[in-house]
């Protein structure tokens, strides 16, 4: 008996390893106000647009929909800076038009999740005005305020050596009182101070807020770092190029997380609401499961990081990295097992507002295989061990920005602040700046942020008025978007709600099943179990742009024996002739086979 042949087996005998719960068996569709659908031709999208929608949406499948920020904001980061919390941004409309909002997506029966961005609020926030204002304001304490630092010659330095995630210091220096502010993300970002009590009270009253005007949950930004280590150390220089280095170490999980996130829980708790937790910077996943477990109330699952970092480089995000599967074989697994051993849960996604298509990263945008890869993920992703998450635009296979826009074309905050940083501190360097281009077009932000390719129109269909998008649309929509894909049985949009069906269907295999990878060694497919009671899956993914030979491993082989077929990107399906042996996998195929119940 092989390792995994016994691995298998043993699994199969654990059953349900964790609580039953809603929002473990739904499934998520994130949309990006200002890229979904512009309804009044202003050039950016709008609640009403996302009204319009809604209907597109339900014919996917999903069961909640979570919208990125929409409060307003003077969006320095597009609404990750919120300026106030009980005020919709103009541009996207009102707080009726939420409300019709939230009344269209109960009336279809999903659930409508808030972005809640409150690690830090805009530096526009009233209480930032306030806090800024003087040292004896009574807002002074909501913000994480320090003394400079001076060195023997007198020149003024910042509290610690922290970098922001945008460039530069994570501290401006305030001139009106002598102080500096921190600000993990952009200077405009100020993070408040979570230490305060009152501060926390604001934000449980936000919460309650929503969840009375009928959001069934939310999406948390960047809550793992909301406690910080009050000595505030300084983190080791280990570049000399990038003198303020992430200081992670010290906020991320900080000392105080899990006393902030009990309070929360019990909040969400009351509602019974949604909840994932954005956890960057945090690779343990022991670290993240003491705000997951199942039974500490604390969140419902969290967004991990391993699988989007996995192809930054050792100079980070924009240096070259290279994707290779066995990595993420490993990423995968790891949480995979771990959260279904420690009756914990994932929160399942490869692409989000902030990331590169998926197909772009890990498929391929060759015409041929588009629309394979772009299935080959949707089967990879949407069978595993979570809750998965579809970002828009992803159902209908689309990818990042054309290799012929230049950097003027961007809007995101740190890739433009990136590349101004780097090309004053290497003027001339042509081979390096051609490379970060290269890779900030695998990577940068703006990959997910273009119109959404409703129809082959003007501006995509996006946009019907005269104004132009506020972010170019790719050059590809003609021939790829939506209106064709819905009514064509064999799209990707199509593809993606057959697999979430599937898991409607075999809920207690897909949702709560036990997750084994199978054939560990092989380079090129990714083939994994999913196994419940007496019912098995067997999801295989390849990876490739080749042919791929593969010997069925003795562990699977009664499987394909006796199994059927769930589902497959191909249409003439060869797994059926199987002699039992050997199969030959084509490029990007997959498919998935269950014997059982
Ligand atoms: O992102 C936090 C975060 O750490 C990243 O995903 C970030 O975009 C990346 O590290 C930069 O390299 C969240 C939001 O999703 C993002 O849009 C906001 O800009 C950020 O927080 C600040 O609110
Ligand atoms: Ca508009």
């Amino acid at each position: 008996m092989s390792g995994t042949e016994t691995q298998v087996q043993t699994r199969s005998q654990h059953q349900l390893a964790s609580g039953r719960a809603w929002w473990k068996e739904s499934s998520v569709y994130q949309i990006y106000p200002a890229s979904f659908k512009d309804s009044n031709g202003d050039g950016i999208g709008d609640i009403q647009g996302i009204i319009s929608k809604l209907d597109y949406i339900k014919a996917l499948g999903v069961d909640i929909i979570w919208l990125s920020p929409i409060s307003q904001s003077p969006q320095v980061d597009m609404g990750y800076d919120v300026s106030d919390y009980y005020a919709i941004h103009p541009p996207y409309g009102t707080l009726e038009d939420v409300e019709m909002l939230i009344k269209g997506i109960r009336a279809r029966g999903m659930k409508y999740v808030m972005d809640l961005v409150v690690n830090h609020t805009s530096d526009q926030h009233e209480w930032f005005k306030q806090s800024r204002s003087s040292k004896t304001n009574e807002f002074r304490d909501w913000y994480i305020w320090k003394k400079p630092r001076y060195t023997a010659d007198g020149v003024r330095h910042p509290p610690n050596n922290w970098g922001s995630y945008f460039s530069g210091p994570a501290w401006t220096y305030d001139e009106q009182t002598e102080e500096y502010y921190l600000h993990l993300f952009a200077s405009e970002q100020p993070d408040l101070n979570w230490e305060n009590p009152i501060v926390r009270e604001a934000v449980h009253k936000i919460m309650r807020y929503w969840l009375d005007k009928g959001a069934s949950g939310f999406r948390l930004d960047v809550i793992n770092f909301i406690s910080k280590d009050q000595r505030f150390p300084d983190i080791p220089v280990t570049d000399p190029s990038r003198p303020y280095p992430e200081g992670a170490k010290y906020y991320a999980c900080g000392p105080r997380i899990h006393e902030y996130l009990q309070e929360l829980g019990s909040i969400l708790k009351e509602y019974d609401a949604f909840s994932v937790g954005e956890m960057p910077s945090v690779y343990d996943p022991k670290e993240i499961l003491k705000a997951v477990e199942f039974e500490r109330q604390e969140l419902g699952m969290a967004f991990q990081f391993e699988i989007m970092d996995i192809d930054h480089g050792p100079q980070g995000k924009f240096s070259p990295g290279n994707f290779q599967l066995k990595n993420l074989k490993s990423v995968v697994s790891k949480w995979q097992s771990f959260m279904y051993d420690n009756n914990g849960w994932n929160a399942l996604y490869l692409e989000n507002h902030d990331q590169g298509r998926s197909i772009s990263r890990f498929g391929s945008e060759k015409p041929e295989f588009r629309s394979l890869s772009g299935k080959m993920l949707a089967t990879f992703l949407g069978l595993q061990s979570g809750t998965p998450f579809i970002y828009q635009g992803q159902e209908i296979g689309m990818t990042n920005l054309p290799e012929t826009w230049k950097v003027e074309k961007l809007r995101d905050l740190e890739a433009i602040n990136f590349w101004n940083e780097l090309t004053q501190r290497t003027p001339g360097d042509t081979k390096l700046h051609g490379q970060t281009m290269k890779e900030m077009r695998l990577k940068c932000r703006d990959n997910g942020r273009l119109p959404m390719q409703w129809g082959p129109g003007k501006f995509a269909d996006f946009s019907s008025g005269s104004t132009a998008p506020w972010i170019d649309t790719n050059d590809d929509y003609e021939n790829w978007n939506a209106s064709s894909q819905v009514s064509d049985s064999s799209s990707i949009f199509n593809y993606w709600a057959g697999i979430l069906k599937l898991r409607k269907t075999w809920v207690d295999l897909f949702v709560y099943g036990s997750y084994t990878l199978v054939d560990e060694s092989n380079d090129d497919l990714f083939v994994y179990a999913r196994l419940f009671g007496e019912s098995t899956a067997v999801v295989v993914s390849n990876f490739s742009e080749e042919n791929v030979k593969w010997s069925i491993p003795a562990d699977v082989k009664s499987v394909f024996a006796a199994g059927k077929l769930l589902v497959g990107n191909y249409e003439e399906l060869q797994v059926t002739d199987i002699q039992g042996e050997a199969i030959m996998l084509r490029p990007f195929e997959a498919f998935v086979v269950h014997k059982g119940e």
